[in-house]
């Protein structure tokens, strides 16, 4: 399990952090996600068995969401 710090500078309210809620849900493999509104960042856990950052973002970058930064916050190696 892999989880990513995703900084997205264009969240600016409720409606983004849903729609990014509801569009990385969707994907096969996301375990889990939530979205910081103040601070512009999603956080994603993911099964990097079934799903790739790359394809996450690339389903963010479809729904207007361009991803600036990532930050691996895995807690521990094979968790
Ligand atoms: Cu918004």
């Amino acid at each position: 399990m892999q989880k990513y710090r995703l900084d997205i500078p264009n969240i600016s309210c409720e409606h983004c952090s849903k729609a990014i809620e509801d569009a990385l849900s969707a994907i096969d493999g996301v375990q889990a996600v939530s979205v910081d509104i103040p601070d512009k960042y999603a956080d994603a856990t993911f099964d990097e068995a079934d799903v790739s950052l790359d394809k996450i973002e690339d389903v963010l970058k479809d729904i207007g969401y361009e991803v600036e930064k990532k930050t691996m916050m895995t807690p521990g190696v094979g968790v």
